[in-house]
């Protein structure tokens, strides 16, 4: 049954972006939201990742340069849908905080798209070439949706932080397959690097970036992993025609906000309304 405390019967939640953040995201199709996790959220979702990781969830996409073997001394690691493993990560996108920031940036009807982890090992990790995300997903609008990337350790020049380019939704870029992943592609030879804007974010900092716009991550070159936890959201109202990259395949993509929005009660069997937030007080108790 689905719960009576749904997303949809709750007050809007307010939002967690400054009007200065939702203008400078649709303007330049990007803005990078530091601290929007606080420490112990952080914390807990830094737990998550090296449990999974120590579960051996995470598999290497980066290949030997011919698209298809995997390389045994570089390793770009992901794990693609995340929730499905994980309480943690299935319930933080129907927290009120994220739900306030993504209607604030989508409008009023969001579906939750996808979820991936992203892990560099320290002094192996390399890194994911430019490429758009709706080159995936193949929204006829490329604003219609937009990225949330999660440092979950401090991101820097150093291990690779993600770079972007500013308002890059509005070129056209070619894709072809990367031969250094198993399954990526890449618009690498239609951008200008030098355009690019390099997002340095502490662990717990957000970057939100339109389905348009060509972003990259580099190599790690320090001692330490780092990773990244990544959701993308789309505008029901302009969501792709084709949603083969997306859950569906056992279940529909969760209705985050509006019409039929049920905190994943009617998608996943399970109303995640205030899970993130108790998960992770619990994880902080029992670190206490
Ligand atoms: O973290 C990475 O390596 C790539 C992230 C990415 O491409 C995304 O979040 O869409």
């Amino acid at each position: 049954m689905i719960g009576s405390m749904s997303t949809a019967t709750q007050s809007a939640p307010s939002t967690s972006l400054t009007p200065a953040q939702i203008s400078a995201w649709k303007r330049d199709g990007f803005v990078a939201v530091p601290g929007f996790f606080d420490a112990g959220e952080t914390r807990a979702l830094q737990a998550e990742v090296r449990r999974l990781q120590a579960a051996g969830k995470l598999r290497n996409v980066a290949t030997i340069g011919d698209g298809r073997t995997t390389s045994t001394t570089a390793f770009n690691m992901q794990l693609c849908p995340a929730a499905p493993h994980s309480p943690l990560i299935r319930a933080l996108p129907f927290s009120r905080k994220v739900v306030g920031a993504v209607t604030a940036l989508l409008g009023d009807e969001v579906l939750l798209y996808l979820d991936q982890i992203f892990l560099k090992p320290g002094q192996h990790g390399v890194g994911t070439n430019w490429h758009t995300d709706n080159a995936y997903f193949q929204s006829r609008e490329s604003t219609a949706g937009t990225g949330m990337w999660i440092a979950i350790h401090d991101a820097n020049r150093a291990n690779g932080t993600m770079a972007v380019i500013p308002r890059s939704h509005a070129l056209d870029l070619t894709h072809e397959r990367d031969p250094g992943s198993d399954h990526h592609i890449t618009c690498a030879k239609a951008v200008d690097p030098a355009d690019e804007v390099v997002v340095e974010l502490p662990a717990g900092g957000v970057l939100f970036f339109n389905w348009g716009i060509a972003h990259r991550t580099g190599g790690n070159a320090t001692d330490h992993d780092r990773a990244a936890l990544a959701y993308h959201f789309v505008d029901e109202r302009r969501k792709p025609e084709n949603w083969s990259t997306s859950y569906a395949g056992g279940t529909a993509p969760p209705v985050l906000a509006g019409r039929g929005a049920s905190s994943a009660a009617r998608e996943w069997g399970s109303d995640q309304t205030g899970v993130f937030d108790r998960l992770v007080a619990g994880q902080e108790a029992g670190a206490a």
